[in-house]
């Protein structure tokens, strides 16, 4: 059975979304980041880079074990190796890669570090604020320019750029953005939220944070 290494964190709902829209099995193995259980060193034998997700595919290597990170490529590799969530076609796939890039590289990091800089950080960092969450709102409104031409994030059609964007909008509230002046991504994101695998995927990420 494949098993995902996560917490209930934006990064990591990607996967089980992706699992259930594709109708397979999976664990789910809870790494709790708030006690830094991604440093012990068990967990960086999977990921050097010590964060969730890790998608470890016992068979996924040619019937030996296959271990995955980083939220994008293991979006890509299941869509690949199960034929659903993204197009063949040329333009229509270049699109989606467009999305996951720009997910990857642009919303990502500035409402991780908006959040980050806002919510966590031990003391106050204007400069840092201003930037990212300067970036976070950036980003969120090209998105909103995106989706006021298109269903999805990538045309017509739910492909995996539409998961790894809906995992960081889910937790919009740390990176301190909104939908006021964004009514195309609230309505993409609300049609989103209504899918079964999104509604299935997040309680089963959010059954891995501890009972109170
Ligand atoms: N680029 C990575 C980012 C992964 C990431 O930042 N994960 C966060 C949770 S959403 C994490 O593990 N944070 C723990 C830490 O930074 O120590 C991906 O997309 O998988």
């Amino acid at each position: 059975m494949l098993i995902v290494h996560a917490f209930a964190t934006p990064n990591s709902l990607k996967v089980p979304i992706a699992l259930e829209e594709l109708g397979l099995d999976y664990q789910l193995q809870p790494v709790n980041i708030r006690q830094g259980e991604q440093n012990q060193q068990t967990f960086v034998a999977l990921n050097a880079n010590a964060k969730v997700p890790v998608l470890v595919d016992p068979d996924g290597n040619n019937g030996q074990p296959m271990v995955l990170t980083e939220s994008a490529a293991i979006l890509v590799y299941l869509a690949e190796r199960y034929g659903r969530l993204l197009p063949t076609d040329g333009v229509k796939r270049a699109k989606v890669f467009e999305q996951l890039f720009f997910h990857a590289s642009a919303l990502s990091p500035a409402f991780s570090q908006s959040g980050y800089f806002q919510k966590l950080a031990g003391e106050p960092n204007p400069a840092a604020i201003a930037r990212f969450h300067g970036e976070a709102k950036r980003t969120l409104s090209v998105l909103d320019g995106v989706l006021a031409r298109n269903a999805y994030v990538a045309g017509d059609e739910f492909s995996i750029a539409d998961i790894a964007h809906y995992g960081w909008l889910w937790r919009k509230e740390f990176a301190a953005v909104d939908f006021a002046e964004s009514p195309n991504v609230e309505r993409w994101f609300n049609a989103v939220t209504r899918r079964p695998s999104v509604v299935r995927g997040i309680e089963r990420i959010n059954a891995l944070l501890p009972q109170a």
